[in-house]
């Protein structure tokens, strides 16, 4: 009997055992996945970074109606004017040569309408565009040949509050192009057409209202960061 009790007791005990080894395998696993995932992010190749905290918009090819603004004693880019439809508020880094990246930026819209160029360059750009106070749509902008046309190729619901600050995260992966918001994907778009755009360029904010001249346009823009896609 007390034999038996012996093995019993054996049999109890040994799953413990096994768990703990369980545990100190997961353990390692999940150590080396973290310390994997870290190195990941120090390779991250950074293309572009502005925080605007130094006041400077050196870097920057800006129209009239941008400067550098104070916000809750953060320092961000800011437009403010009455941008005509034809002449927009313009502003871009005096880069190019982008093809596959992450563009990471934080804005918040007081006024007027908004697009944030991609992969933008003369003959070709996509964009983002953000209507006061509607939803939001992808874009592509074309010139073949010498004749220019756009479209609006996929839409979202989601409205934009004004005098909000929100992060957007746009990933360009080839013909793949996520938009996230505040962490959200909100657009994912695969361009199968032979319109894709795959052509290295920029990106760009403009700012204007339709066909309203005359009406104030406010926006602000911070933490830019453009992460090279490998
Ligand atoms: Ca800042």
């Amino acid at each position: 009997m007390s034999l038996i009790n012996e093995k019993n007791r054996h049999q109890t005990l040994m799953p413990p055992v096994i768990l703990l080894w369980i545990f100190a395998f997961l353990f390692i696993i999940g150590y080396q996945i973290v310390l994997t995932q870290a190195s990941w992010a120090q390779n991250d190749t950074i293309l572009f970074q502005d925080d605007f905290e130094d006041g400077a918009t050196d870097g920057w090819v800006l129209s009239p109606g941008w400067n550098i603004a104070l916000d809750d004693g953060n320092r961000v880019l800011c437009y403010s004017g009455f941008p005509e439809f034809e002449m927009r508020g313009s502003a871009y880094p005096n880069v190019s040569g982008w093809v596959n990246f992450t563009l990471e930026l934080k804005l918040k819209i007081m006024k007027g309408n908004l697009h944030i160029d991609f992969r933008s360059n003369p003959g070709a750009k996509y964009w983002l565009g953000i209507p006061e106070g509607g939803g939001c749509y992808l874009a592509i902008g074309r010139n073949d040949n010498g004749s220019p046309w756009n479209q609006q190729i996929i839409f979202s619901q989601e409205i934009w509050e004004l005098s909000k600050w929100y992060s957007v995260k746009i990933i360009l992966n080839g013909a793949h192009i996520q938009i996230y918001r505040d962490n959200k994907l909100i657009i994912d778009y695969t361009d199968n057409t032979d319109h894709a755009i795959l052509t290295p360029g920029g990106f760009a904010f403009e700012t204007f209202f339709n066909m309203i001249p005359g009406r104030l346009v406010k926006q602000y823009f911070d933490d830019i960061k453009v992460t090279l896609i490998d």
